[in-house]
């Protein structure tokens, strides 16, 4: 397998659904399922926080989702946890500022999928020269997924980017629903990224739907 490339990976970066355990209300399995029917590009195993699955129970959690994506051919990430995506041989690994060093992960899964979160130009610039295959910028609108989530930064980050030369695939994430995926998308994201727009969806499958439509450019 070679690195993606750039074109790939803004392609795949257009609906990016992030759930774990423990941001469901209905059977997680379903919730995949539903979002992948309504469209969604790729996925990222995300467990962690409040009574998140650890150790074999977490393993076999990722086993079932990572199958589901197999089966309709959706790209499969792992959070944080390069041990587990390389056991699993997920398609990706997608690290923070706090995690293990971006060149290290991308030394140790090889031509896998590098995604490395970034708040600013320095960051994202570091990310870039360390191996990153995509950034994921934000949080763009206040968010109530993650419990550690800096200050919202408005979509002006993401042009703030562009304008400075980036030109690696972005995501942006963070309190992004079907009304302001827009926004995102026209200040230079090649995707949106979300957890509870499609998760806490009464329909995962309408969610995921409405966000196909409004990140068309
Ligand atoms: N990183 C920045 S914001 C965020 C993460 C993982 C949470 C996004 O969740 P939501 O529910 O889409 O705001
Ligand atoms: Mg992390």
């Amino acid at each position: 397998m070679e690195r993606i490339s750039r074109e790939m990976m803004r392609k795949w970066l257009s609906v990016y659904f992030i759930l774990g355990s423990q941001n469901c209300k209905k059977d997680p399995l379903t919730v995949l399922t539903e979002a992948i029917d309504g469209g969604i590009t790729l996925f990222q195993f995300r467990e962690k926080g409040k009574n998140a699955y650890t150790g074999e129970k977490k393993r076999h959690f990722a086993t079932k989702l990572q199958s589901i994506c197999r089966e309709h051919n959706i790209p499969f990430i792992v959070n944080d946890d390069v041990q587990l995506a390389m056991e699993l041989d997920a398609d990706g690994v997608h690290i923070g500022q706090e995690d293990e060093k971006a060149d290290i992960v991308r030394r140790k899964i090889g031509h896998k999928i590098l995604g490395v979160s970034a708040h600013n130009l320095k960051e994202a610039r570091e990310a870039i020269a360390a191996g990153a295959d995509y950034i994921g910028v934000g949080p763009i609108f206040p968010t109530s997924s993650k419990d550690d989530a800096k200050e919202a930064q408005g979509p002006s980050i993401i042009r703030s980017l562009r304008e400075s030369g980036i030109q690696t695939p972005i995501v942006a994430i963070g309190g992004i629903t079907p009304e302001n995926a827009k926004e995102v998308i026209h200040a230079g994201a090649d995707g949106v990224s979300v957890i509870s727009a499609i998760a806490s969806s009464e329909s995962p499958f309408e969610a995921a739907r409405e966000l196909v439509k409004s990140v068309k450019k």
